[in-house]
């Protein structure tokens, strides 16, 4: 069995200038460089045939690549507690079609639907037991954070494997996109 899902790998730089927003954070467990992503859809354990499934599907997916522009920060809680933070993308309707269609691509691939609302982030970090009003200072002094935008060109079906010291990213297949088309030509 293969832990799977499917998201926007970040460019070096996007990932340099969201390891160093992650800095400084209270009591955090801070994901690696290495594995910041977008998650676009969060498959679960899934055996070979499956996986094999999924990929053909995401294969066939037709979709066009797009620019994407990382903006502001935010945390998940639950039960008056910060579980994560992280940054937030500018509105793109390219995104949000993307996912639609990963996810139905993955739908008719047997995936059961995840009925939760697509709120696109990069996550920067967890935590165990913070208290999420801690969070204030951190989240207000980097409501203005913006990266990019860097050119989304293809996005990647990921193992994650559970180990001792946390989760460890596997890219398995990268689906390209078509290429953007080309800004319209301003002036005369
Ligand atoms: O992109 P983020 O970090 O928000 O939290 C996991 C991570 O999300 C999420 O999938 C992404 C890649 O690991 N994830 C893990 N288990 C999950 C589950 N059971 C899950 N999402 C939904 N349901």
């Amino acid at each position: 069995m293969q832990r799977l899902f499917v998201a926007l790998a970040m460019p070096e730089d996007i990932r340099d200038r969201l390891a160093g927003l992650g800095a400084g954070l209270p009591g955090a467990r801070r994901v690696p460089p290495e594995n910041l992503h977008l998650t676009l859809r969060f498959i679960g354990e899934t055996d070979g045939a499956a996986a094999r499934d999924a990929a053909d599907a995401l294969s066939r997916l037709d979709a066009g690549g797009f620019d994407l522009a990382l903006s502001g920060v935010g945390a998940f809680e639950s039960g008056g507690r910060a579980r994560s933070v992280w940054a937030g993308t500018e509105p793109r309707p390219a995104l949000d079609a993307l996912q639609r269609k990963v996810d139905g691509a993955l739908a008719r691939a047997g995936v059961a639907m995840d009925t939760r609302k697509f709120r696109p982030h990069v996550t920067l970090a967890r935590f165990s037991g913070a208290c999420a009003a801690r969070l204030g200072p951190w989240l207000a002094a980097n409501g203005l954070f913006r990266a990019g935008p860097f050119a989304v060109e293809g996005f990647t079906l990921f193992e994650s494997a559970l180990g001792r010291g946390g989760s460890v990213y596997r890219p398995l297949v990268e689906f390209p996109l078509r290429p953007a088309a080309p800004a319209p030509r301003s002036g005369p």
